[in-house]
């Protein structure tokens, strides 16, 4: 298990479309095993492997308290169901350091994907599962939550991000 450097904004990387695996085999389980390892390292509850530069469909997840793992695989996750009640939740994001936004989402949703094993599940989500969920997808798909905000809002945190990027002092 390796860490891996994670990619933060602004980057193209970041909006590519990643694309569905067709086995689940050896490889996968190996950038599964880096991908949590990266996100524990960094201590996140989740990473789409888009943000170790990796275009597949892969996801991992652990949002268990305190010292205790359970980290969680999703493969190709597809949301089969979403509640029509939107829940506010406050998110950040690796790839969008120390940034925090209110977002609006559905509150629960149904999800199907193929586990660590490569058998297919479907999981029932709601409160920050559900949340977590939903923002990973949408790293799949090239979104992150800032896209959610106002252009203004976007393109201060975009500025901030280049700025300590270029190692520039933020005023
Ligand atoms: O670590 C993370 N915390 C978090 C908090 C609220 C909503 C979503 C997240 S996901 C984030 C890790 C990350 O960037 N995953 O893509
Ligand atoms: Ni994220």
């Amino acid at each position: 298990m390796t860490v891996k450097t994670i990619v933060t904004e602004p980057n193209k990387i970041l909006r590519q479309i990643s694309k569905p695996v067709d086995n689940v085999g050896k490889e996968e389980q190996d950038l599964m095993d880096d991908m949590l390892e990266t996100m524990y390292d960094a201590n996140g509850i989740g990473l789409a492997a888009i943000q170790i530069g990796i275009p597949k469909r892969i996801i991992v997840m652990d949002i268990a308290k305190d010292e205790k793992r359970e980290p969680r695989y999703f493969v190709n996750p597809v949301i089969v169901n979403k509640d029509p009640i939107k829940k506010t939740h406050e998110e950040g994001c690796l790839s969008v350091p120390e940034q925090f936004a209110e977002i609006d989402r559905p509150s629960k949703c149904e999800v199907e994907y193929l586990d660590y094993n490569g058998k297919k599940q479907l999981l029932k989500a709601e409160g920050l599962l559900a949340t977590c969920i939903q923002h990973e997808m949408d790293h799949l798909e090239g979104i992150l939550f800032i896209d959610y905000l106002s252009k203004l809002k976007r393109s201060m945190i975009i500025k901030k991000l280049s700025k300590l990027k270029s190692n520039t002092a933020v005023i």
